[in-house]
């Protein structure tokens, strides 16, 4: 889920953000600088504009500049800002909780993210803020595979406290920040209403001071 919005600002800042300012994945960059309580900036910038196509070649946001280095990919951002500035504390050091954590955060990106972004979130967008009539023969036909997924996703959190294992890590910022807009729809909150565990993994994250803290004004507005 992308849109450009208003900007928003913290103290002390170490990590400018350029991208459109709500945004799945600046919110789970947000989320990480929170964690590591590094300051940030944001800069609205449109993912297809071509100032961000000579920041990121395959034009999407966020991308970012942090300690003289210009940065894309979230993944390279969360890990660098985590081991340079939060000592690694959302990263398991045991090899197979990390495994769980890497599993989790590609299911998050390449499975997810997408099949939520174009069968869901980019119809009720497209239908919300530019008017255009609700695609909802796009929205019937990917909500099984979302469902599907999501069932997936409750599974795991019905075994585990967190994503990667006992301890919280970036696969639950990850999971958090793709499943919340899924939430944030008639059809995702209905499909995540009938899985329990995952409803209750989201309402304890959801309170944690680094999520609090990236909310988007609908939630808030909740
Ligand atoms: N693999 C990228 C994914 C970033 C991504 O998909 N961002 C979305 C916004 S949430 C985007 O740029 N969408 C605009 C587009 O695809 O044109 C990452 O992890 O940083």
């Amino acid at each position: 889920m992308s849109l450009l919005y208003s900007v928003r600002m913290s103290a002390q800042p170490l990590l400018h953000i350029h991208g459109t300012i709500i945004s799945t994945y600046t919110r789970i960059v947000q989320t990480v600088a929170q964690e590591a309580r590094i300051g940030w900036t944001i800069t609205a910038t449109p993912a297809q504009s071509e100032e961000n196509k000579r920041r990121h070649p395959f034009g999407k946001v966020p991308t970012v500049t942090i300690d003289g280095m210009n940065l894309y990919e979230s993944v390279a951002i969360t890990q660098y800002i985590d081991n340079a500035h939060n000592g690694g504390a959302l990263q398991p050091t045991c090899p197979k909780a990390r495994a769980e954590m890497d599993r989790w955060i590609a299911i998050a990106n390449n499975y997810l993210f997408p099949v939520s972004e174009h069968g869901l979130l980019m119809p009720r967008l497209a239908h919300e803020y530019l008017k255009t009539p609700l695609r909802s023969d796009i929205i019937e036909t990917a909500l099984p595979e979302i469902a599907r997924h999501l069932g997936i996703i409750c599974e795991r959190i019905e075994q585990s406290r967190h994503f990667a294992g006992a301890e919280f890590s970036l696969a639950d910022i990850y999971l958090y920040c793709i499943l919340r807009p899924v939430q944030l729809t008639p059809e995702g909150d209905n499909l995540i209403g009938q899985l329990l565990p995952l409803r209750h993994w989201l309402n304890r994250i959801g309170q944690r001071e680094s999520i609090v803290a990236t909310r988007w004004p609908v939630e808030v507005k909740q």
